[in-house]
């Protein structure tokens, strides 16, 4: 960049004119403008893909001064640079967030209208970019716009997946069906393709001891290729790159064989290479272990370093001197080969002394540890590691032989058992580890990594997650945003503690209402949606109770439906009690191998077929599941939200991210004590929560009585009669064994405590539903919710790593 940029002269040397305010008249002109040059059509002949193209590009245009004057500054001031890697960006839609942090909403709006065009319309014509699967892929994108909005300079890595994660149908009687996502069909209008930012990644071969380094010969190898997306920050001041990595073939379509008639053979290297960047592994906490993964994890780590070191020895000439420079985020263990593969280009490429390599390596790099499941702490078989990266096994293998000579009373190993532990290895080479909520980074230190951090103390800090206010709040809910706009003035938008400053209007009985109807309009805005696209009415008027995450029993959606049952017989059995109306709403992705999260899916979908149809019920109950939920999806549901459901098994969900979502949006939780719950109940108070279930310890207790979900099931007629109904057919046209799985799970194992926590829950739930009754004092409840959770905005949690762990001052 510095070399090539300077020397043909490309750098705004001042201000251009780019940065000056554009009306919807300049803005109209650049969109016709790229309408004819770049879409080549004339306004009457645009389809609805090329205006939203056009608009893109016009948009685009805008965000290239600020990311180059970034650029500039950085190199200008020789700053350090924060470099994200992580296999997951869940980015979702990109244009409106663009348009908003330029200040181009009402000109766009505008524009596009003059145009002839529906303005949401031209914005939902975006795929949504859905490479990654859940939370923490979720977070990373939010962390890209926080360090944008802060002006810190960063690069976010990680892999251009062809194809995003799975569409999800219910085609088949409720069952989830999977199909290919194609994001990429259509043009990708953010991105810069830059065919000379490429890396050969090699895997397998030889290697060939060289004294103190070594010559590493791979066998097989691939191009990886730079994709580059503008990241701009709130009101445009700073931008920066999202740099993804393509994985090509290096050689060329073999012509040899195409000619002699063998097509498939000819286009066999070029699919071989590709499949690296072909598909997001579609598997959240669960369970995998692939060699393709493995691959992908090293394409994309080893290009990154690559590029830093690159990007390091155009402007140094001493290594010693890259954790000044350099800090590398290792987003889980997804990119833990960072460290070997950092420590192997110190010592094979630059001869620097192993040990220098390894404590240089590791003052550049951080690890976040995202989930304490021991079926998501990644490990690889050794033969697997030394067949793929046979000098990064020596290297791993070596690390490992000088940390057990320094701490030699200690019995903590990298490689244990023909495995590779990679959360072993990330702790050991990286100068600080964080958990992200409070509760979870002390299980961090009393469980997997208790040894090692009685052998580090102080390497183990905690960085609680956050979310980014502008797509959240301001982009999902602008509703909302103008009533805290005229209730405390501008600003917020990156100053999110302000919102406690709306605590004292509160009090205040037009305020509330006037928060009430913002609710009760996101609402019927859902329940059209909903009717729509699902032909389900939904009454605007009862409690929106939403639950939207990956399904997974530790996340406990089965909790939820067997509530639902037994609130269902419950209202069946006493129609006129007076209940209080509710739409239970799920959404939520499995993972395709994930044989009982699909069972809870497919249960589900039963049960809300059967109890829709239910006439006596129909006012008060109702179950509604829309397919394919996604990051537009949760835009759509969160700000229309009474209450979210965060009833995950204590000490099992890190941190959670939607529960700040639906917090800050006025919604009121009921939730467990379990990841940033906890620190979300401490800040809005226990008044203003439903709490619920056993504490962390008191499940690890509970699980010492071998029946106690037998013992929880006798001691609760609701609970007994719920899964009885399901035993019994209720919900499968008669058949009683399609929840067999699943109910002898609960009766027998029940490791996640559904039924130990479910007469605990149910209280809840009728101490939620009196609340509701109370639509005033709810109201009340729901404002201070925005009120007081702020400190989740996804700055705070930037300023928190940047000072904790990156050693970084922001450049504005
Ligand atoms: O609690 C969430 C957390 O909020 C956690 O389950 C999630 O990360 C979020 C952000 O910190 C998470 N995802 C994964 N592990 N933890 C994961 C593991 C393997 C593959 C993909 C994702």
């Amino acid at each position: 960049e510095k070399g090539t940029s300077a020397q043909s002269g490309w750098y705004p040397t001042k201000i251009s004119k780019e940065t000056l305010p554009m009306d919807s008249t300049e803005l109209r002109q650049s969109i016709l403008k790229h309408l004819e040059f770049s879409m080549g059509k004339d306004l009457v002949h645009a389809s609805l893909y090329d205006m939203r193209m056009a608009l893109t590009l016009a948009v685009r245009d805008r965000v290239i001064e600020p990311w180059f004057r970034a650029t500039r500054a950085t190199y200008a001031a020789q700053s350090k640079r924060v470099y994200y890697l992580s296999m997951e960006f869940l980015i979702g839609r990109l244009l409106e967030d663009a348009i908003m942090n330029v200040g181009l909403t009402e000109a766009a709006h505008e524009a596009v209208a003059g145009l002839g065009f529906d303005f949401e319309t031209v914005l939902a014509d975006e795929p949504d970019a859905a490479l990654g699967n859940g939370g923490l892929g979720r977070l990373a994108a939010c962390f890209l716009d926080s360090m944008s909005t802060l002006g810190c300079p960063a690069y976010g890595y990680g892999i251009r997946y062809e194809h995003g994660l799975f569409r999800q149908s219910f085609a088949q009687d409720g069952r989830q069906v999977e199909t290919a996502e194609d994001w990429l069909r259509q043009a990708h209008g953010w991105e810069f393709e830059r065919p000379e930012a490429s890396f050969r990644i090699g895997f397998g071969g030889s290697v060939a001891e060289n004294g103190r380094t070594a010559i590493w010969t791979p066998e097989d190898a691939v191009l990886a290729k730079a994709y580059d997306t503008p990241i701009v920050g709130w009101q445009g001041k700073w931008a920066n790159t999202l740099r993804l990595w393509g994985a090509e073939a290096l050689t060329a379509f073999d012509l040899a064989a195409f000619n002699k008639g063998d097509f498939t053979a000819a286009a066999a290297p070029e699919a071989l290479a590709r499949t690296i960047s072909r598909v997001l592994y579609p598997d959240d906490t669960t369970e995998q272990g692939k060699e393709l993964r493995l691959k992908q994890e090293f394409f994309f780590t080893a290009a990154s370093i690559r590029d830093i070191l690159r990007r390091f020895n155009a402007e140094h000439s001493d290594l010693s001197g890259l954790p000044s420079r350099v800090a590398i985020q290792m987003n889980d263990t997804h990119p833990a080969i960072a460290g070997p593969e950092l420590v192997r280009a110190l010592v094979d490429e630059s001869g620097m002394e192993f040990d220098t390599a390894v404590e240089t390596a590791r003052a550049c790099l951080g690890y976040t540890n995202h989930t304490l499941m021991p079926e998501a702490l990644e490990r690889w078989p050794e033969e697997l590691m030394s067949r793929v990266l046979p000098r990064h096994m020596q290297i791993i293998e070596r690390i490992d032989e000088s940390h057990a000579k320094a701490h030699p009373k200690r019995n903590v190993s990298i490689v244990e058992n023909g495995e590779v532990k990679m959360g072993e290895l990330s702790f050991i080479m990286a100068n600080k580890v964080n958990g992200v909520s409070a509760l979870h980074t002390e299980l961090v230190k009393d469980t997997v990594f208790a040894e090692l951090n009685a052998l580090h103390p102080g390497r183990i800090v905690n960085e609680t997650n956050g979310v980014t206010p502008r797509r959240w709040i301001k982009g999902a809910n602008p509703r909302l945003s103008s009533l805290i706009t005229d209730t405390i003035g501008a600003g917020w938008e990156d100053r999110l503690e302000r919102l406690v400053e709306l605590e004292p209007a509160i009090a205040d009985k037009g305020f509330r209402n006037q928060f009430a109807e913002i609710k009760a309009r996101n609402k019927r805005d859902l329940a059209d949606w909903i009717e729509r696209d699902m032909g389900i009415a939904v009454n605007p008027a009862a409690m929106f109770d939403v639950q939207i995450k990956r399904f997974h029993e530790y996340k406990r959606q089965h909790l939820n439906i067997l509530e639902t049952i037994a609130l269902w017989q419950e209202i069946r059995a006493n129609p006129g009690a007076g209940w209080a109306p509710r739409v239970k709403i799920f959404g939520g992705k499995a993972a395709p191998g994930y044989v009982m999260a699909k069972e809870i899916i497919h249960l589900i979908n039963n049960v809300a077929r059967v109890i829709n149809a239910d006439t006596t019920t129909r006012d008060v109950l109702t179950v509604v599941y829309p397919p394919n939920y996604n990051v537009t999806m949760a835009e759509r549901l969160i700000p229309a939200s009474d209450l979210s459901e965060q009833i995950s098994t204590a000490g099992k969900e890190a941190s959670g991210t939607g529960n700040m979502k639906f917090s800050l949006n006025g919604a009121l939780t009921i939730g467990t004590l379990d990841g940033a719950n906890v620190e979300i109940r401490d800040l809005v108070g226990p008044e203003n929560f439903f709490l619920f279930g056993m504490t962390a310890s008191e499940v690890v207790e509970c699980r010492k009585t071998p029946d106690h979900a037998a013992r929880a099931i006798k001691a609760s007629n609701r609970l007994g009669a719920a899964i009885e109904m399901i035993e019994a057919g209720a919900f499968s046209n008669g058949d009683t064994e399609m929840y067999h799985g699943l109910t002898q799970n609960l009766r027998g194992h029940d490791y996640f405590t559904v039924c130990a926590d479910f007469d605990s829950y149910w209280d809840a739930q009728r101490r939620v539903d009196a609340a509701w009754g109370d639509q005033d004092n709810w109201t009340r409840m729901a404002a201070i919710n925005t009120a007081r959770t702020g400190w989740f905005s996804s700055d705070r949690t930037i300023q928190g790593y940047m000072a904790d762990v990156w050693k970084i001052t922001p450049m504005i």
